[in-house]
């Protein structure tokens, strides 16, 4: 394989292990635990694996020796995030570590490899080269929701094949959602196997108490706050402009966020705010034209507009109208998919009730299809494809014309759009998410290892130094509510979205105006991974914030 001169430099990066993980441990157990809400409807849906105790370690004097054999299976599943290859490679060392004759295998394109028996044995010479590297590309993701015992029995029959004796779901909330419901029916039909869930998503909305962050974020907002950087700079150089980024982040704005943190652009909306403020529409379009019509008289015609890629689903009315279609696409989706577009609208108006109905034909074309695309395998809208940035601005365009004939507004608009997702999802990890990652992988092993089932793996106190960061493992089923998902409710993981009396929104709604009316733009530059730590192994500043660390 050829490489880059950075690739080859970045092989020879080892990731930092925590202290807690070097030497021999045992498992230490805490209280038990409750999920985060719904606790009897979750109790009754997982008699074998709800409230297990939250797991930490110490060390073990007296190590079992020698160990058994002990075969793992891994998935990555759902959307990419920096660092999944180092999740692969902890996972192996350790394996490796307890037992020479220890075998990995992967299964192919997410879970659907899984079912259909597609793998491949995972070797030191095969994982070498994808060691710090982004990506999913060793053995590729994929969407397919693991829901049917059907699904779960042709597993199985792989798993016990291969002697697998444990799976690890690498994923974000939909496949940790998968994984625990994976464990309980293994544990009740006593297959033997264990199932261990790693906690992946750039959209930073798997975290609570015990996961301080999912992989991935750090990397992504890092790649998307460069290029937000040198828009910044390329609208203020040019000032002819204004640029609305639209960033990934399919619910929770934890990316725009930390963006907003790390960029200090004129406007960032949270879609969490919209949602507690019951901002319309309108609202969001006058807030950006005060803005606008305000630079406009100090001779400013630029700036740059960050949009919340799920913000749709927030705006309150857009949000019963979302529920509404889901339903009526989940019964009626076959009858409507061959409609021609114009006829489709119509169709879909006729089963909404009339002030979704009348919503939906208020919309531009684009945008209403686009609202009613198919579903995820998951039942989520796919927010990526929808053009907020541009529904947005058009709106902005449209009243800013109207200011200028009542003669309350005087400046130029002109527009760029831009939407940052895919760019930063496969990014090579940052320093923190390939330790991060390798952390979480290894601990995986050692969860596996202690015997457990329907857990999490856990690495927290993540603003110090790696070597102090703390290992554990967390049950999946203590993030669990119940959630309506396809027209039906279904246990799931809560997402974590933005607090908004959380350190971040607040640092972020304190400088907003500033921001807003002057130019104060920063610039992070790229990921640097050789260098001093206060530029390399810096983490976002979302997790600076939320352990109470200055930024
Ligand atoms: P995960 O939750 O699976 O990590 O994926 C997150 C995400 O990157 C969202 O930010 C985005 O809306 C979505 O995936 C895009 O999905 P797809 O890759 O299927 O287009």
């Amino acid at each position: 394989m050829k490489k880059s001169a950075l690739q080859r430099a970045r092989a020879e990066y080892q990731p930092k292990l925590p202290n807690a993980l070097r030497g021999s441990v045992k498992m230490k157990f805490g209280d038990k635990t409750e999920s985060v809400a719904d606790q009897e409807e979750i109790r009754k849906l997982f008699p074998n694996t709800y409230g297990m105790p939250v797991v930490t370690y110490e060390p073990d004097e007296n190590p079992k020796r020698p160990e058994e054999p002990c075969n793992v299976g891994i998935i990555l599943s759902g959307g990419q995030a920096p660092g999944g290859h180092n999740v692969v490679s902890g996972i192996f060392d350790a394996l490796k570590k307890l037992n020479p004759e220890n075998r990995l295998y992967g299964f192919l394109m997410g879970p659907s490899g899984f079912v259909d028996h597609q793998y491949v044995e995972l070797t030191e010479s095969y994982i070498k080269d994808y060691r710090n590297t982004g990506g999913f590309d060793i053995i590729g993701s994929g969407r397919t929701k693991l829901e049917t015992p059907e699904q779960f029995d042709k597993g199985l029959k792989i798993l016990k094949e291969l002697n697998i004796k444990a799976l690890v779901i690498i994923g974000g909330d939909d496949s940790n959602t998968n994984a625990a419901i994976l464990a309980e029916y293994y544990k009740a039909k006593n297959a033997g196997v264990q199932v261990i869930g790693v906690p992946k998503t750039i959209d930073g909305d798997l975290k609570n108490e015990w996961i301080e962050a999912s992989f991935g974020f750090d990397t992504a907002c890092k790649v998307y706050s460069e290029m937000i950087g040198n828009i910044e700079r390329d609208c203020n150089s040019a000032k002819k402009y204004y640029h609305f980024i639209k960033l990934m982040g399919r619910s929770a704005s934890h990316i725009a966020l930390e963006c907003a943190l790390e960029t200090q652009p004129n406007v960032c909306l949270i879609s969490e705010e919209v949602q507690a403020k019951r901002m319309t529409l309108d609202n969001i379009v006058n807030y950006i034209c005060y803005i606008v019509s305000e630079r406009a008289k100090m001779g400013w015609n630029f700036g740059t507009v960050l949009i919340p890629e799920g913000l749709i689903e927030f705006i309150p009315s857009m949000k019963v109208l979302i529920e509404e279609l889901n339903d009526v696409l989940a019964e009626h989706g076959n009858d409507l998919k061959d409609l021609h577009e114009t006829e489709k609208i119509e169709a879909i108006s006729g089963y909404l009730t009339p002030d979704n109905a009348a919503l939906f034909k208020s919309l531009p074309k684009h945008i209403a299809l686009q609202l009613s695309l198919d579903r995820d395998s998951h039942g989520n809208v796919q927010v990526s494809l929808i053009q907020t940035e541009s529904l947005i601005s058009q709106m902005v365009a449209k009243r800013l014309e109207e200011m200028a004939a009542a003669g309350q507004y005087c400046g130029k608009f002109a527009t760029q759009h831009h939407f940052f997702g895919y760019e930063g999802r496969c990014a090579d990890p940052s320093n923190f998410d390939a330790d991060y990652c390798y952390a979480l992988g290894y601990n995986a092993t050692m969860l596996i290892h202690g015997g457990l089932t329907g857990y999490m793996s856990s690495v927290r106190n993540l603003t110090d130094k790696p070597e102090n960061w703390i290992p554990g493992g967390i049950p999946i089923t203590m993030l669990f509510n119940m959630e309506r998902r396809h027209g039906k409710m279904k246990p799931v993981i809560q997402k974590a979205l933005v607090n908004l009396n959380g350190a971040p929104y607040l640092k972020f709604a304190s400088m907003r105006e500033t921001n807003g009316l002057n130019t104060l733009y920063l610039y992070p530059g790229p990921i640097q991974y050789f260098g001093p730590a206060e530029v390399c192994d810096r983490p976002t500043m979302t997790l600076l914030l939320e352990h109470g660390k200055d930024i």
